[in-house]
């Protein structure tokens, strides 16, 4: 089942218009999920598993369904994050906020390194806090919907259907209004693994 939004279509404007939310859950979300559940349904032994182990053991699954699990897989798990990631009430995480500044030295220089690797990202990709194999928190960019090793705390989608309507070309600009509406509360929850996609 497609996770339901927490919000309205509308709620995240103007830093994301209600059409391109409309289109990017109600069609590109639910096209990965419509795909991976094709694929599992020829694999039933495995159909009940969490997706995110199913992208963790790939190696291990039958191979036939290997690719459209990395796919379908990543692209049902990336936007479930993503989506509940964001919220139109500003949101704080205090203990969150403490871990960036112990990385980063400041939330400014985080923001920053942040916004580089979203902005340089090339092609369709994602760009994530995540804390790493080994404890450090690291911003990584993943290509398509690739998953990447560790704890997810938030992700920002660079594939072009996540802004183009609105920005077309301007993805800085997409990325400058996306960090009004980060949800750093459930972000926290990410991490903490109270949320789990
Ligand atoms: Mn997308």
């Amino acid at each position: 089942m497609l996770p339901a939004l927490k919000y309205d279509y509308a709620a995240l404007e103007p830093y994301i218009d209600a059409k391109t939310v409309e289109i990017h859950y109600s069609l590109h979300h639910k096209a990965y999920l419509d795909k991976l559940n094709v694929a599992l349904e020829s694999h039933p032994e495995i159909i009940d598993q969490p997706v995110l182990s199913l992208l963790r053991n790939l190696q291990s699954l039958p191979s036939d369904i290997q690719t459209a699990v990395k796919n379908n897989g990543g692209g049902y798990y990336n936007h479930s994050l993503y989506w509940n990631t964001m919220t139109a009430n500003a949101s704080k995480s205090e203990e969150l906020e403490k871990m960036i500044i112990s990385a980063w030295s400041s939330t400014e220089a985080f923001k920053a390194e942040f916004i580089d690797k979203a902005t340089t990202l090339f092609g369709s990709g994602w760009v994530w806090l995540v804390e790493a194999p080994g404890g450090s928190l690291k911003i990584i960019q993943t290509p398509n919907q690739d998953v990447p090793d560790g704890k997810h705390i938030m992700a920002i989608d660079i594939w072009e259907h996540a802004y183009y309507l609105k920005y077309q070309n301007r993805r800085a600009d997409y990325i400058a209004a996306w960090w009004n509406i980060i949800d750093w509360k459930e972000a926290y929850k990410n991490f903490t693994g109270e949320n789990q996609y």
